[in-house]
């Protein structure tokens, strides 16, 4: 059923409608490593109540989410499909590994800094162990390998310290992760403002394309992305705007940086951009009409949520019992 004996875990929060960032960073790795390795795609909820979410709006999105899951190419059969608040073992053992990591090392998180700064009237201690939380939602499977974007890469590391940390306590319980940043495309900066990462919570619509844009409005806003006067489609640090646009038409044509260079040589900067337009709509159009039809196939949906949650809930319970007897938390008598 599964696909290969290595274990792949990854997630993203249901906080939005997702960019091509996440994208680019994250889903599309998911779909071309889903054959070398059993996996998990979780949609974590869990994570996306550190900062106020509206009940209505979260249940919608990470419906949405799940569901842009398949519609890009995750088979549900094969891959683990599911929701973090359906497995309650995530907060069981995200509790546990929080006696195992230091104040101080939370305190370093650029992320929490980051969104600490941005909520200044929200900064509540979910916010602070977040990391923990994910460092549970990889370890809880064992997973050898985790895709993420750059930005993930510091709780990434986290995580395999808390690991290293409670391995050389208990013995080998659990296996020290990976991560995996796909060549391209690892960030994916805005279109307004090449020096800021492409995010799903930016204020500004323009600076975003989200995985459900129509194709005129996907053209209209790398028509108005922001560049430079060089007039040369080069792939350089020194041109912060095409570079970006160069990354994003690479992930998205399959064509290199290079090939890219060459095909616009010479040409002007419109042109360009609505290559650039045309290649993604091309994508998204497709995997915008799938998850449509998923959207309203209610009771197939239905089932896979319910089968997938069950799967990793059995998972999940074969390390946390493992945890559990470790640190010396009494048998449960059945
Ligand atoms: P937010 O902007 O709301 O903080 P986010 O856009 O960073 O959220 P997440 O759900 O936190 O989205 O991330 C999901 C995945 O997408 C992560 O693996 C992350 O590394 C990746 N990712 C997010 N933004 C980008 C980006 N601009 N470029 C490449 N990868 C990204
Ligand atoms: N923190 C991640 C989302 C996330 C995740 C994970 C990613 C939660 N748990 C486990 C990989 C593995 C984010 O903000 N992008």
């Amino acid at each position: 059923m599964l696909n290969g004996e290595k274990m792949l875990f990854s997630g993203a929060q249901a906080t939005n409608v997702l960019t091509i960032g996440n994208y680019i960073g994250a889903l599309k790795n998911w779909v071309s490593l889903s054959d070398e390795y059993t996996c998990l795609y979780c949609v974590v909820d869990e994570h996306s109540i550190t900062v106020r979410q509206d009940p209505a709006t979260l249940r919608k999105r990470a419906r949405e989410l799940l569901t842009l899951y398949i519609a890009t190419g995750l088979d549900p059969e094969k891959n683990i499909i599911y929701y973090q608040s359906h497995v309650p073992q995530h907060a069981e053992l995200a509790w546990i590994l929080n006696c195992y990591t230091y104040m101080g090392e939370l305190s370093r998180m650029t992320q929490f800094k980051d969104k600490s700064a941005k909520h200044a009237d929200n900064i509540n201690a979910g916010l602070f162990t977040y990391p923990v939380l994910m460092a549970a939602d990889i370890l809880l499977y064992q997973a050898d390998v985790v895709p993420v974007g750059v930005d993930q890469l510091q709780h990434l590391e986290l995580t395999r310290n808390i690991a290293e940390r409670f391995n050389n306590i208990y013995g080998d319980v659990f296996t020290i992760p990976e991560p995996y940043v796909g060549k391209v495309g690892a960030k994916i900066q805005s279109l307004q403002d090449p020096s800021k990462k492409m995010s799903k919570s930016d204020e500004n619509e323009n600076a975003s394309i989200y995985m459900t844009d129509p194709r005129d409005v996907i053209i209209r806003k790398f028509k108005r992305a922001v560049t430079d006067n060089e007039a040369c489609v080069r792939y350089s640090d020194d041109q912060p705007g095409i570079k970006n646009l160069i990354s994003i038409y690479s992930a998205f044509s399959q064509k290199t940086p290079e090939e890219i260079e060459r095909e616009f040589d010479g040409r002007g900067y419109g042109e360009f951009k609505l290559a650039v337009g045309e290649s993604v709509a091309d994508v998204l159009e497709p995997i915008q009409k799938k998850q449509a039809d998923l959207l309203a196939n209610k009771d197939y949906v239905d089932s896979i949520i319910k089968t997938n949650a069950e799967r990793a809930s059995y998972l999940a319970t074969k390390t946390l019992r493992k945890v559990q007897k470790k640190i010396g938390f009494p048998e449960i008598v059945r």
